[in-house]
């Protein structure tokens, strides 16, 4: 929805003219799943879809939320009565981002806010670090706050971690706050250093395709927080801060050390994907800077097993949008994002992109799967004021 639509409604709820208005976008994540709260490697970019905000200032501590894509009248709530777990629907988000920011010592004082997307949601595409992350950017601006992009993509994860209780890591938020047109962002988790890598498919005559399998996942369900409590107990029994200190070269005789009992299989298939795969993201980086980008194909092909065999997170959607996207010619695909349904990605030569598109259609019809919605993703800006 376009900036102008978002300013007139906010202007008909609220009966004046917002102060500004802004846009935070979601992302897909090329290569790096599950690497961020190991303190590991990711490379997301952002995409078109995105969340707009018109958002004016308050000075008596209430806040005010309304949402284009959900049913409802103004939400309004005191800052005061704020508190983790207090809310659980989607003004937790937003509500969240105002607490985290206020328990930082920032001083908001209240806000008007009329919000619209067109991120899926539910879709591994990142919609609540959208949403979280415009929040922040908007406060930050109104408020003179001042804070690095960085900084504003921790606080947008201290209210998904604490306030809507997801363990989620650091990479949606950063990717929506800090990533730049035409490049994915290499961004390294333990001390969030960034490079722009990039990213220019059309150039190549080549596209990224994103299949979203209408398969709903949510973070807050107990997969994703069991993955991440299996990574700490492998780095525990390793003797490691992180998993990213297990080196590639290591990996073999960290296998080993964790030894072969029943109970190790687990934690040992866990350590292999977070070590493969941050070793998977430096290969991607090494290929693309040397102007290889065919040749990042295998790599994300080889990125979906070990998330299907190692970490477990895929689901027959995510391995039926892979299998027959490869079958019909494209590079590489994965399935993108936290896992257990959500999307897929495909690298494709831009002339398969017709024949791709349709047999991912024709095998979900076939296996009597929802038709997924399938689109291109070309790498956009991150946040930004539109006006
Ligand atoms: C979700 C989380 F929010 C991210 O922090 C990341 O862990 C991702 O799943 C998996 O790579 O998007």
């Amino acid at each position: 929805m376009g900036a102008q639509q978002v300013r007139e409604r906010f202007t008909e709820l609220y009966g004046a003219a917002p102060e500004g208005v802004w846009a935070a976008p979601g992302r897909v994540n090329l290569i790096g799943e599950h690497t961020d709260y190991n303190d590991g490697f990711v490379m997301p970019f952002a995409l078109p879809h995105q969340v707009t905000a018109a958002v004016s200032r308050r000075t008596d501590g209430v806040l005010r939320l309304h949402s284009a894509d959900v049913e409802g009248e103004v939400v309004e709530l005191v800052l005061d009565g704020l508190a983790p777990g207090t809310d659980d629907d989607w003004t937790a988000y937003p509500a969240g981002v105002v607490w985290a920011l206020r328990e930082a010592g920032h001083p908001v004082t209240g806000a008007d806010v009329h919000l619209a997307s067109t991120v899926p949601t539910g879709a591994g595409l990142s919609s609540s670090a959208a949403l979280e992350v415009v929040i922040a950017l908007a406060l930050d601006d109104l408020f003179g706050l001042d804070l690095p992009r960085w900084k504003l993509a921790r606080l947008c994860q201290r209210a998904e971690n604490v306030y809507v209780g997801a363990p989620t890591g650091i990479m949606d938020q950063t990717a929506s706050a800090c990533c730049e047109e035409g490049h994915a962002l290499f961004l390294d988790t333990r001390d969030l250093s960034q490079r722009q890598i990039p990213f220019d498919l059309a150039a190549e005559g080549l596209r990224l395709l994103v299949v979203d399998t209408r398969v709903k996942h949510a973070h807050s369900g107990g997969e994703y927080g069991k993955r991440r409590a299996g990574c700490e107990k492998g780095a525990a029994l390793l003797g490691v801060d992180a998993l990213r200190d297990v080196a590639y070269d290591g990996l073999d005789a960290a296998l080993e050390q964790l030894g072969s009992a029943e109970d190790a299989a687990e934690v040992r298939r866990l350590v292999r994907h977070i070590v493969t795969e941050n070793r998977r993201v430096e290969r991607v980086v090494e290929l693309l800077t040397s102007g290889d980008v065919r040749a990042i194909g295998p790599v994300l092909t080889e990125g979906h097993a070990s998330l299907r065999d190692d970490f477990r997170i895929s689901c027959p959607e995510l391995d039926l949008a892979v299998d027959t996207a490869l079958a019909a010619g494209a590079l590489g695909a994965r399935m993108t994002g936290g896992g257990f349904g959500g999307s897929a990605i495909a690298l494709a030569e831009a002339s398969a992109v017709d024949t791709l598109t349709k047999a991912v259609e024709e095998a979900f019809a076939a296996a009597g799967h929802t038709a997924p919605r399938v689109f291109e993703a070309v790498p956009s800006p991150g946040a930004r004021r539109l006006g």
